[in-house]
């Protein structure tokens, strides 16, 4: 059975000519920043992309249709619209079945770009293990997604509203390598350190793409994470930001927040305690990460792009 999905003939052309693409995911514009800042990022971030040499696909699924490549209507949608869905991989077959939108994790862009032939992926940051996980079990569906799915994600690391130490350790087990994009520790999103290292660094988009064709002929599952610090002046004081999570967390504990609710509301306690300044960093690095997604994209051998036949 061929996947039901909508690829714009911009993407569609460049996957059949083996040329550039990198997916961009959407429960950022939908769930992770305000409008309109949402949108001027969403579309500024496609620019980015085509600066580099790659062709951008933003993924959500629009009613009830996994889109890959949404157009300027779709974006404004989904940047302005009440009760756009968060969905994770969990939640994809009842979008789908129900005819509904929603925006779509780093788990669900994974897999629609995956079932589209595209490899690169962009992001700001993934989810992980929780803080407080012996007792809530609260592991994101991106960790077991990169377990699985063939897609290299550009990220720049992940925010200390997880335990960033257990996050590493579990992409261990499932096999996951971290690269450093020139840098040695992995990243903590706003923070271009967290204390805990990457498994591997590289300095070059072209050692990346290197390292993935390698994975790709090994027959080995599975994403790549690659970790793009902040750009320095955009970058914040760790000792703000860790009292900014520490308050964060307290309060979700206080009203008592698990589950799919978790990530938006801590981030949104952030948002709140630090003002204006995360956003900005905030923008800075999906930005930064869009343009090294494109830079890697560009420089894999056009012969290791995978084109979904079924397209
Ligand atoms: N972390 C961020 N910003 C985000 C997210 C995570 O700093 O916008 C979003 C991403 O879409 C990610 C999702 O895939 O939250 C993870 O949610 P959960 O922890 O519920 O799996
Ligand atoms: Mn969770």
């Amino acid at each position: 059975m061929n996947p039901i999905l909508s690829i714009n003939e911009e993407v569609k052309d460049a996957l059949r000519s083996g040329d550039p693409v990198v997916a961009l995911e959407s429960t950022i514009i939908a769930h992770g920043m305000p409008f309109p800042q949402n949108l001027e990022t969403a579309i500024a971030v496609e620019k980015a992309v085509r600066e580099n040499g790659a062709i951008p696909a933003t993924i959500a699924v629009i009613n009830g249709l996994p889109t890959v490549g949404l157009s300027v209507e779709q974006l404004e949608e989904l940047s302005q619209a009440a009760g756009v869905l968060k969905l994770s991989r969990r939640d994809l077959a009842f979008a789908v079945s129900q005819g509904k939108t929603g925006a779509t994790t780093v788990a669900t862009t994974m897999i629609i770009a995956s079932l589209a032939g595209i490899e690169l992926f962009a992001t700001g940051g993934i989810g992980g293990v929780h803080r407080g996980v012996k007792d809530s079990w609260d592991v994101s569906a991106d960790i077991t997604e990169l377990a699985r799915t063939n897609v290299a994600v550009v990220c720049a690391g992940a925010k200390s509203i997880l335990d960033i130490p257990k996050t590493l350790e579990i992409l261990e087990t499932h096999g996951v390598p971290v690269v450093g994009y020139q840098c040695d520790e992995f990243p903590a999103f706003y923070c271009r350190t967290s204390g805990s290292m990457v498994d591997f660094r590289l300095d070059s988009p072209k050692e990346i793409s290197d390292l993935w064709f390698s994975k790709k002929r090994l027959g080995l599952n599975g994403g790549v994470l690659i970790a793009n610090p902040v750009p320095q002046e955009n970058s914040l004081d760790p000792e703000v930001m860790d009292a900014a999570i520490a308050e964060a967390i307290t309060r979700s504990e206080a009203a008592g927040i698990s589950g799919k609710e978790l990530t938006p509301f801590l981030l949104s306690i952030v948002k709140e305690l630090t003002q204006g300044e995360s956003l900005v960093s905030n923008i800075a690095l999906v930005l930064n990460n869009a343009e090294l997604a494109a830079q890697i994209a560009a420089s894999m051998p056009s012969r290791s792009r995978a084109v979904n036949p079924s397209m």
